[in-house]
């Protein structure tokens, strides 16, 4: 049988419900992704609650298929910047087709990535594409690729509402990061999220999101 407790939920009069959307909506709407980071520390507390925050995410059978992988240590961070590097090199000069380079050049990325070592702390997030049951045993896991996505949209929005900047990064083979970060084989690297405060210089592209009437279907 399913045990149950009572729901805790805090009822909002309309008003106050459509002022606290409205305030949320703009202060997600001055979200940035950002490349220039300052080396500045932050407080560890804002990297642990904002990961607490990506662990409330619902998932799939709420079997929670995700670790975060912390990364503060200049010389694994070097070690991320080199081997990603070279993927994205690989990437940039071969593998990527002329239509993808073609759709990416307005954003202005290229190979060189030293955001990855100047950012004070990189958080690197696996699924995990099974679990692993108490004798050792493989337990599926369901809807992996959607629980960790919704995970990392929380991640990335209390990062932001702490006042940080991230980096949304795919390097592509990502195997390296399971390797340098000795993670097990049932874990896959999703994304990398440099963290940090913007450069003083920061900048970004002139970039616009499309209308609520281009995304929003009402019928
Ligand atoms: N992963 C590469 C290329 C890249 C791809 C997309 I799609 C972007 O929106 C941005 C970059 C890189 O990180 O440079």
């Amino acid at each position: 049988m399913t045990e149950t407790h009572a729901l805790n939920f805090e009822p909002l009069d309309p008003d106050e419900s459509v002022h606290r959307s409205h305030q949320f909506l703009a202060r997600m709407q001055t979200r940035r992704t950002v490349r220039d980071f300052s080396p500045r520390d932050v407080p560890f507390a804002l990297i642990q609650n904002a990961i607490a925050t990506a662990a409330t995410a619902p998932s799939g059978a709420n079997q929670q298929p995700w670790t975060f992988v912390v990364v503060r240590d200049s010389g694994i961070k070097r070690q991320i910047r080199e081997a990603a590097e070279a993927e994205e090199r690989e990437n940039y000069e071969r593998r990527m087709s002329a239509e993808w380079l073609a759709a990416l050049a307005h954003l202005g990325t290229n190979w060189h990535k030293p955001h990855l070592e100047i950012a004070p702390y990189l958080i690197v997030v696996f699924a995990q594409s099974h679990g692993i049951g108490p004798n050792g045993e493989k337990v599926k896991h369901y809807y992996v690729s959607e629980s960790v996505g919704i995970a990392v949209g929380l991640l990335i929005a209390s990062l932001h509402q702490a006042g940080l900047a991230t980096l949304t990064h795919t390097p592509s083979p990502m195997g390296f990061l399971a390797e340098i970060l000795g993670r097990p084989a049932h874990e896959r690297a999703y994304v990398v999220l440099p963290v940090g405060y913007p450069a003083d210089d920061a900048r970004v592209p002139v970039i616009t999101k499309k209308p609520l009437d281009e995304v929003m279907i009402v019928i």
